[in-house]
């Protein structure tokens, strides 16, 4: 049985995009359009049993007619290609409000044939059961978890009681645990198994691969221990979230494949594409994954991301600039471009002839011109803004503030609400 397993697929992704003749779209549309299909073409092609796709269709969580009908015209080959598709919710694809539809239940209103829709709704109506695709090859067993809505998983009195993000969080691991175990006990060890999460984990190293998500969800992610998810029930982890695809270390294989094309250059560092396993379905469980279990990363075709830096030794640096800038091939490229210089070379240096020399690339993302500055930090120098969630960062600084315990939980739970309630931000 062969199953393709990709994520955070976010049509409307306009950033470093230009109009494009004869669409009502940009490049940078077009672009993810064009992964998406060659995707189904693989799939297609390939007679692949199921495609499991684990969270974040669009970019928006109220995506334009055009794009739906963009991502329904590639969901509708699929289906008629007797492909069985898993549909799981993304924290992109969830209205803000109650009541209101997510991005993927019209797959579920209109009964596209092998369309499957993995959200709350399933758990409402039939409690904590895996879905079962009819494939080519026999059955596939998904349990899932649809990203955690602190408002939806928590009760209101035990979120008033809760003083502290931590409090949260481990109500939140309570809540995932318990709608994984009910899953797994449902799971016939007859039948391939799969648990598609769509999660920030957290651990060792989770948290620096995040790429663009960590500005495209606009907010904190309530992080969830890879224990919650209790693996060892299933044959194979099919995550979303993360944008920088990697496998993560668990007693299964569990792989966040991120996004088929980079969205921004923090994406570009790791390899895009989906990822593409084979169960043999006459080994018993735990020995029914080929490989080794390790799935093959089909790469997607992407636009390069060429980031160009230079620290130029003349006194006038702008030929200098402009010889290393034609040193690359910046045909189609997403294109930018850091110049070290000291005050002087600064006052030298002529900008806008660097800029023609990067007429031919596709975007120029930007030019920048970095001079030595002295270090000034209102954090102590041990915690790095970066690395950390804006919750983390204010939380630091309410501490340092002396702010007292009482009201720094207040404060944060307020301001993970403001968060959780904001649209994603990003261009
Ligand atoms: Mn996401």
């Amino acid at each position: 049985m062969r199953v393709l397993h990709f994520a955070d697929l976010h049509i409307g992704v306009e950033l470093y995009g230009r109009p494009l003749a004869g669409k009502p779209w940009s490049s940078r549309m077009q672009d993810f359009l064009d992964a998406f299909d060659y995707l189904v073409d693989y799939a297609v092609e390939e007679r692949v049993d199921a495609v499991i796709f684990a969270g974040d269709a669009y970019k928006a969580r109220e995506p334009s007619q055009t794009q739906q009908r963009e991502f329904a015209r590639r969901i509708r080959r699929l289906s008629e290609a007797g492909v069985a598709v898993f549909l799981l919710t993304g924290n992109h694809d969830l209205p803000n409000a109650e009541a209101r539809a997510h991005a993927l239940e019209i797959f579920r209103t209109l009964d596209v044939p092998n369309v499957h829709v993995g959200d709350e709704a399933w758990f409402q109506r039939e409690g904590f059961v895996p879905q079962v695709l009819e494939t080519r090859s026999g059955p596939l067993q998904v349990a899932f978890v649809p990203w955690p809505r602190t408002s939806r998983l928590l009760a209101k009195s035990d979120l008033a009681a809760a003083s502290s993000i931590d409090q949260i969080e481990k109500l939140i691991e309570v809540a995932i645990s318990e709608m994984v175990e009910a899953q797994a006990a449902c799971i016939d060890p007859g039948i391939p198994s799969i648990l598609a999460a769509h999660i920030q984990l957290s651990g060792r190293g989770v948290a620096m691969k995040d790429g663009s998500e960590r500005w495209m969800q606009g907010h904190n992610a309530p992080r969830v221990p890879l224990s919650a998810l209790r693996l060892g029930a299933f044959e194979y982890a099919a995550l979303g979230h993360i944008h920088n695809g990697f496998q993560v270390d668990a007693e299964i294989p569990c792989w966040y494949p991120g996004p088929m094309n980079a969205v921004d250059f923090l994406d570009a560092q790791t390899p895009k594409g989906f990822l593409d396993l084979t169960f043999d379905t006459s080994k018993p469980k735990g020995a029914r994954l080929n490989g080794s279990g390790i799935p093959r990363l089909i790469e997607t075709p992407n636009r390069p991301f060429v980031t160009i830096r230079i620290r130029p030794r003349d006194p006038d640096p702008t030929d200098e600039v402009i010889a290393a800038i034609a040193g690359h091939d910046l045909t189609d490229a997403i294109v930018r471009v850091e110049v070290h210089l000291d005050r002087d070379q600064d006052a030298q240096f002529r900008l806008s002839e660097a800029r023609k020399a990067l007429a031919h690339a596709h975007v120029v993302a930007g030019v920048r011109t970095i001079l030595p500055v002295e270090s000034r930090s209102r954090l102590p120098p041990n915690v790095q803004p970066d690395a950390s969630s804006p919750i983390e960062t204010l939380d630091t600084w309410l501490r340092l503030r002396e702010t007292p315990d009482e009201r720094r939980a207040r404060l944060l739970a307020a301001a993970r609400e403001l968060l959780e309630e904001s649209e994603p931000v990003g261009a």
